[in-house]
């Protein structure tokens, strides 16, 4: 790969609506949009998901923007690569900051299936042709909750994951189950929960949850796995799980019995095929988590997921869940509950250049010799 520039976008765009956790609230997504440019003029492009504050995870899109800046450009401008699989090699020197890493090292894996005009999903090893679509619902009160599900349904979303903690779980869940008796249905906790709370989970069974995601601490695999001798429901873990050997040592634990894999939190799709093919090989379903992301990052998990062990629908919704426009073109669209996976080179949208430089905060560029 011969790269010649990179540049780097800082955009931000508001929510249609605000994204409430018990963690908090999204109104306005920051975000950085990577832009790696070869000798020959073809561009792959890559997302950084931190947020604007480290309420999800410690780093933030001031520390992307430093770690790509000071540190992971100029490794790479020192230590030219063939193959998108050298970045995460080269990025391994460098202590966790996993959105960052990954930011860049998703620009080069859009790059190289251009430069090998083959779609991002066939050279990751994905099989299938269209991707089944979940979305998350994400409020503080049931009336809400009842009123958006009503309407994602009628979008035509296979999968509703509900946001819950102790607050907001037993009455909530049990209004939902009483309208949709069948509807499969998750809830993730992020970290709501101790093992305190052992009755107040363990009651949740009754709902047939397909799974609860993230119930304890962001970064235990020890107490989960306790708690999971303790409940029926799976447990997914998503926070936990930011390397290949989280999820080798969570399954050998029986910390879960599902894996939630984003691309961000474990620092590139290189980690993810590896966390794809062990949890595979193992028979552990894994799908596709969510970041509340712009279109670049929406295209590269619509690529991962078509790898055969995505067996449930992940956070992959539509551009339209959370913007009034996106900053690709064709934006991402649920057809039938399904989104389709791109047969055009890379990650197979463009860049809407207009729309960028509506939202465009600031920019960086980098020039390689
Ligand atoms: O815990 O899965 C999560 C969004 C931001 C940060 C963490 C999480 C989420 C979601 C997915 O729940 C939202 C989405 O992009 O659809
Ligand atoms: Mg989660």
């Amino acid at each position: 790969m011969k790269i010649a520039s990179i540049e780097l976008f800082v955009i931000q765009m508001p929510l249609k609506s605000p994204f409430l956790t018990h963690l908090g609230a999204v109104n306005n997504r920051e975000g950085i949009i990577v832009k790696v440019t070869d000798s020959d003029g073809l561009s792959g492009y890559g997302e950084g998901v931190a947020f604007s504050t480290p309420w999800y995870t410690e780093e933030t899109v001031a520390t992307s923007l430093h770690m790509l800046t000071d540190i992971l450009i100029p490794l790479l401008q020192k230590h030219p690569i063939d193959h998108p699989e050298e970045a995460s090699h080269l990025f391994s020197s460098i202590r966790r900051n996993n959105m960052a890493k990954a930011a860049l090292e998703t620009a080069l894996w859009d790059l190289y299936a251009k430069v090998n005009t083959k779609p991002l999903s066939k050279i990751l090893g994905g099989t299938r042709p269209v991707i089944a679509s979940g979305v998350v619902v994400a409020t503080d009160s049931t009336a809400n909750a009842l009123r958006q599900i009503e309407q994602y349904l009628i979008e035509g979303y296979q999968r509703i994951k509900v946001k819950i903690n102790p607050n907001q779980d037993y009455s909530f869940l049990a209004e939902i189950r009483s309208h949709y008796p069948e509807l499969p249905i998750m809830a993730d906790a992020n970290s709501a929960y101790s093992l305190k709370d052992i009755d107040r989970l363990k009651a949740l069974d009754e709902f047939n949850l397909i799974m609860i995601e993230q119930p304890l601490a962001h970064d235990d695999i020890i107490e989960h796995a306790l708690l999971q001798k303790e409940i029926r429901t799976p447990i997914c873990l998503d926070e936990s799980i930011v390397t290949f050997d989280d999820a080798r040592k969570a399954l050998e634990f029986g910390s879960c019995k599902v894996i939630n894999i984003k691309v961000g939190r474990i620092g590139g799709l290189y980690e993810a095929i590896r966390i794809h093919d062990y949890c595979f090989e193992k028979g552990i379903p894994v799908w596709c988590g969510g970041m509340i992301e712009f279109g670049i990052s929406r295209a590269h998990n619509i690529a991962l997921a078509s790898l055969p062990g995505f067996s449930i629908p992940g956070d992959i919704s539509a551009s339209s869940r959370f913007w009034e426009e996106d900053i690709i073109s064709p934006e991402v669209a649920v057809d039938n509950g399904y989104i389709h996976v791109p047969l055009n080179s890379g990650i197979g949208y463009e860049l809407n250049e207009k729309r960028l430089q509506e939202v465009l905060l600031t920019k960086r560029s980098f020039t390689f010799s």
